[in-house]
């Protein structure tokens, strides 16, 4: 019969079209009174395990962010995906671990959107669950689909994966463009000024940091001689959008203020922001009022910036009446490293502060400085301060809060350590992969760490001061007797180098 079959059909489609925008369980989580909270990643930028002092080994003093660790749980063994930013953004935000993506590397700022608009995502499983969703600082995950015009809206922009609001720079704060693009437009450009950047060649008639020193205030130690901003040349070539240029002093109040305005702004639904410090990576130019405060010079004092930063957000928490209700991670994407191409007097007046404390290596490197990074989370009255020694890493926060929304825990390298992060298990992660240059990889599992045989200079070969950890030979070292990885024990124990290489093989094929 024609009729019963018409609706059959339309209660189908009814049907089918109601759960699809019902989505999936948000609804029902709000119907049923589930009041999530508010999730804020602070991530910082190249700073070292030593760098904090709650962690007990350096010379800075940072209050604010010991406050997130001993009101929280401090981590002693948390790791970055990655020895440098991207890769390590790319793991937080997916839950996918960086090698197994060859594009997932250091980016300039016009390289194209890097993570595809299909995959799952911390803020498009967090918005499912009915959060809004921002990303206010450094981005570098790519903008655009290869050619970006900067004058016009940028269609791939970081909402594509989820985020509500946006706010930051494309790449990095020694990169082109040094604008910051809000929801894929450039802030304040005047249009008659027209913005265009290349990562090729110059263009007519620029100055750059080489051909015109006298016009820098920061002078270059190596690379980032191309275009100049604010008395500071950069990697990259950049021409026009002057109004739009940032001033590198205030970019810490910038971000700030736009973080704020998001928890200010916010609805009855829970909020996820992924706070993206710029500090302390290169250029370091803190603002007035943080100069000379640590005697370490730019490297420290933008650290000093950075904590100030952070203990105002907490302070805008508390002002708003949301410390109970909102879970704080904060961390770094890599190790730390003193000149990484500015004059900045960062290796002669660290005096005896140890950026990567009792760690061997820093940015750029396989040995443990390179992923070995402050790690911290704290939940007012939620969870119990401490301290943890597990493994965990930076790749779990996706399915870790996938599990804390009641979302589904998409099948990636993410372990779901939620009991760890909140203080009821002490039981982490078994291995980890950990990345330093060129997608080379190491593994520690428990106590040990394997570094393969990799060819290349024992330093960063292009002038930086810290070691890559490539060698001829395979190195073993066990962390927890050897801290500071000086005692190789390949060559004494060949079974346990074979046991941990297979099951490195097993997942580094998955
Ligand atoms: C390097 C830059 C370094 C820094 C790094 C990326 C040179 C010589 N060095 O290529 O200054 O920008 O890339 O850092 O250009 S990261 O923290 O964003 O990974
Ligand atoms: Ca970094």
């Amino acid at each position: 019969n024609l009729r019963i079959l018409l609706i059959v059909i339309c209660a189908c489609v009814f049907w089918v079209g109601y759960q699809l925008l019902k989505g999936n369980g948000t609804e029902t989580d709000i119907e049923q009174g589930v009041k999530h909270p508010n999730v804020v990643i602070i991530y910082a930028d190249d700073l070292g395990y030593g760098d904090i002092s709650a962690y007990g080994v350096g010379k800075l003093n940072t209050p604010n962010i010991d406050r997130i660790a001993t009101e929280g749980i401090r981590f002693g063994n948390g790791y970055a995906t990655s020895a440098t930013c991207t890769p390590s953004r790319y793991s937080l935000l997916t839950g996918q671990y960086p090698w197994r993506n060859a594009k997932a590397q250091v980016l300039s700022g016009d390289a194209p959107f890097l993570i595809d608009t299909e995959q799952p995502t911390l803020p498009k499983i967090l918005k499912n669950a009915g959060y809004r969703t921002a990303v206010v600082g450094k981005w570098h995950l790519g903008m655009g689909d290869g050619y970006v015009d900067w004058n016009e809206t940028i269609k791939l922009n970081p909402n594509a994966i989820g985020f509500d609001y946006s706010y930051v720079m494309a790449a990095t704060n020694d990169r082109v463009p040094n604008v910051y693009v809000e929801n894929g437009d450039v802030v304040g450009l005047d249009k008659t000024d027209s913005l265009k950047v290349s990562y090729k060649k110059n263009f007519e008639g620029e100055p750059t940091g080489k051909a015109n020193p006298e016009l820098l205030k920061v002078m270059y130690s190596h690379g980032h001689d191309m275009s100049i901003n604010n008395g500071i040349s950069r990697i990259g070539y950049q021409k026009g959008g002057k109004s739009a240029q940032w001033i590198d002093e205030n970019m810490a109040d910038t971000f700030l203020v736009r973080a704020q305005q998001f928890v200010k702004q916010r609805s009855d639904n829970p909020f996820f922001l992924f706070y993206a410090l710029h500090q302390p990576h290169v250029p370091r130019v803190p603002h007035p009022r943080f100069v000379g405060t640590t005697g370490m010079g730019p490297r420290g004092d933008v650290i000093a910036e950075a904590d100030w930063c952070v203990g105002e957000f907490l302070k805008t928490l508390e002002q708003e009446g949301l410390m109970e209700n909102t879970l704080i991670v904060f961390s770094s994407d890599n190790g730390p490293v003193l000149d990484d191409g500015y004059l900045d007097e960062s290796a002669e007046k660290v005096g005896d502060h140890t950026p990567a404390g009792p760690l061997r290596g820093g940015k750029y490197s396989l040995y443990d400085a390179g992923t070995r990074v402050p790690f911290m989370v704290m939940w007012k009255d939620k969870i119990k301060p401490g301290v943890s020694n597990t493994i965990i890493s930076q790749v779990d926060l996706v399915a870790s809060l996938s599990k804390l929304t009641g979302q589904t825990v998409p099948q990636t390298d993410s372990e779901d350590m939620l009991d760890v992060l909140l203080g009821h298990s002490q039981k982490g992660r078994e291995s980890v992969v950990v990345e330093g240059l060129y997608h080379r990889t190491a593994f520690r599992k428990g106590d040990w760490i394997l570094i393969p045989a990799y060819e290349g200079t024992k330093k960063v070969s292009w002038g930086v001061d810290n070691e890559t950890g490539f060698g001829y030979d395979t190195q073993l070292y066990n962390i927890t007797d050897d801290i500071a990885q000086r005692n190789d024990l390949a060559k004494q124990m060949p079974e346990k180098v074979n046991e941990l290489m297979e099951e490195f093989r097993i997942i580094l094929d998955d």
